[in-house]
């Protein structure tokens, strides 16, 4: 479905909401004149304004409507082929100097790097409409909320942005009302959808982003990876708070006791399922809540305590293995108002992908707009094919969701695919041996990012293609925020995705993950066993509840839970190596941390 479609023309009352902000105006006026587009559209976020921007989506091929019984209010979209990814290799961090980037980050010259987009976005809108997106990140009562102005000529992108964040006029009052004034400039422009002109752009300094070349969530909902994350944990650092990769969630027991944890887990790797989980039958009276299933903002209480809010209001969440046995609670959430880009659509209007309950379809079209049948060499959706879903429809949205300060959180996740050497689970020593475990997190690559999938890389905290500054400062930063808390979050490490001989996960996951999760708010509560092992304290196979697990052997249990000396050398090794490129921003305590270990081990 071609994203380059021509100008449309709103009548009167829609499209028109110009707000009265002058550096609003003259910012806009600015990238008009650059990027010569036939109307501007200013969009308020109403009801009125999505339903005639939808009947023009699809108008002009950009969504195709579903089948409106089986999924009300919901859409297809597909995106050009060679655009169905974030591009790593093409996504900048133009500070000033490159030490402010560090050796993480890919730096351009801010100066040199604007000479070249503006170049690249010249007449770039000619006979086309330009979109003007304002939005807010976090509760519209937060001290944390920021603000934003996204310009972008992608009708998909307005229809996105309005699920995923709170759009329109709640952004230009809050501007309006703000103190110091902040708003981040986002400037998006499809081009011609080429990936030899495809660049992610970020600016702290100015609080501003350019994406060219793209039509591709994470690369073009400039609100999400570029503002809440790369642009947000710069001015964390300099604000003293943390913005993170980060799932939020509740749990409560049956006697109705609540705590709240926060997870970061690379992409595709298991925070939307696990924000979402539904405890088995064992754990009756267990309820879990979804604050947020991506990224937390989090900041220092009045009381000491690290609260986090979710600046989101949707969820862009990967399709594949989604169903009624892994994800119920997401399946209900994507039932309705929901926009899908690149699965396959079904003949009668209905949606299918890989991993989906039930028989697949004998005729499909897939992700491409291809034939397809269940015969097909080629994947019906594409594995990092994604939904966006207002956050209202998940069934187990938390009360709290909308809370200006935020949870407060009593333990923090980290956690990768590794196919060994991470037990399933295990418990950080204090705070700074948890900043340790979380900088050397390590992931199998997925298909949330362009190259290759399943090589284990170094992704500190999840953060790695999200941190906007100097990776060995975002550690220091961390370290920093431990002893300014006067109840720290307990830490853990977890792995879901262990593997057997058999090259088959040792451990169900999904809804059984809630046994791990009761293991650690035991640890929260000052209860439940563990051994102590030189990665951190283990839970025995007695610590954890794994009644009623039957596919789970005490061998399994066993090796799931075990730490392995051998392992652990390539592991500390690998640590090592990576800490090496870090250079002098390292600080001093994550190399202490790892002699740590391996004096434990002996080595
Ligand atoms: P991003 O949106 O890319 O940041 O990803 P995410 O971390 O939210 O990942 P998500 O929950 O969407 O899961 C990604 C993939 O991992 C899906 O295909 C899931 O089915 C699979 N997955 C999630 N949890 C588990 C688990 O506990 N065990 C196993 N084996 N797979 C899981
Ligand atoms: C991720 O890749 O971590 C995502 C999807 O959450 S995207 O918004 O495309 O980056
Ligand atoms: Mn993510």
């Amino acid at each position: 479905m071609d994203n380059l479609a021509p100008a449309i023309h709103p009548p009167s009352g829609i499209g028109d909401n110009q707000p009265t902000h002058q550096e609003v105006l003259d910012w806009v006026h600015e990238v008009s004149m650059l990027t010569k587009p036939e109307n501007i559209f200013w969009c308020d976020g109403s009801e009125k304004e999505n339903a005639w921007l939808l009947e023009q989506a699809q108008a002009q091929g950009v969504v195709q409507k579903l089948n409106e019984e089986k999924l009300p209010g919901s859409y297809l979209h597909r995106s050009n082929p060679n655009d169905v990814a974030r591009v790593e290799q093409f996504t900048l961090i133009c500070t000033p100097t490159k030490e402010e980037a560090g050796p993480t980050n890919n730096w351009a010259e801010p100066a040199e790097t604007y000479a070249k987009l503006n170049e690249m976005l010249k007449g770039a809108m000619e006979g086309r409409t330009m979109f003007v997106i304002p939005y807010i990140m976090g509760p519209p009562d937060s001290p944390l909320t920021k603000v934003g102005f996204e310009i972008t000529d992608s009708i998909y992108v307005v229809l996105s942005m309005r699920i995923m964040t709170r759009m329109g006029t709640v952004a230009v009052e809050r501007l309006e009302k703000s103190e110091n004034g902040e708003w981040n400039r986002g400037v998006h422009s499809l081009l011609d959808v080429n990936p030899e002109r495809r660049l992610i752009c970020h600016f702290p300094q100015d609080n501003a982003i350019i994406s060219v070349g793209s039509g591709y969530g994470g690369n073009v909902l400039l609100s999400k990876k570029c503002l809440a994350l790369r642009i947000g944990s710069y001015l964390a650092r300099q604000q003293g708070w943390l913005a993170e990769h980060m799932l939020i969630l509740g749990v409560e027991s049956p006697e109705g006791k609540k705590h709240y944890v926060a997870a970061a887990f690379p992409s595709a790797c298991g925070k939307t399922n696990f924000a979402m989980l539904i405890p088995p039958a064992r754990f009756e009276g267990w309820k879990i809540t979804t604050i947020g299933d991506d990224i937390a903002w989090m900041q220092i209480g009045g009381d000491g305590r690290l609260y986090a809010v979710n600046p989101e209001n949707g969820y862009f969440g990967v399709v594949p293995g989604t169903s009624y046995k892994s994800n119920p609670n997401a399946m209900k959430s994507i039932e309705r108002d929901t926009l899908y880009t690149n699965v396959a659509l079904t003949d009668d209007g209905d949606v299918w992908w890989e991993g989906k309950d039930g028989a697949p379809p004998t005729h499909a079209i897939d992700w491409r707009g291809n034939e397809w049948t269940p015969e097909s060499k080629e994947k019906a959706a594409h594995p990092n094919s994604r939904f966006a879903v207002p956050m209202r429809n998940n069934p187990v949205l938390d009360p709290d969701v909308e809370k200006g300060e935020g949870v407060p959180i009593s333990a923090i996740i980290f956690g990768g695919r590794r196919s060994d050497t991470m037990p399933l689970v295990f418990q950080a020593f204090d705070w700074e041996h948890g900043v340790y475990a979380g900088a050397t997190m390590a992931s199998e690559t997925t298909a949330a990012a362009t190259g290759a999938v399943g090589q284990v890389r170094r992704d500190p905290m999840a953060m790695l293609p999200f941190c906007g500054y100097n990776m060995g400062q975002y550690f220091k930063h961390w370290l920093k925020t431990g002893p300014r808390l006067k109840n720290p979050p307990l830490i853990f490490h977890v792995n879901w995705f262990r593997k057997g001989a058999d090259g088959k996960f040792l451990w169900p996951g999904f809804g059984e993950n809630m046994r791990v999760l009761k293991w650690m708010i035991d640890r929260c509560e000052g209860r439940g066993g563990a051994n102590e092992s030189p990665i951190g304290c283990v839970p025995r196979p007695e610590d954890l509840d794994i009644e009623g697990l039957k596919e789970v052997s005490p061998e399994t249990m066993a090796e799931l839970l075990s730490v392995k000396s051998d392992e652990w050398q390539k592991e500390l090794e690998g640590q090592q190596k990576f800490f090496d490129t870090l250079g002098e921003d390292l600080p001093p305590e994550m190399n202490a941390q790892r002699d740590k270990v391996a004096a434990r081990f002996g080595s």
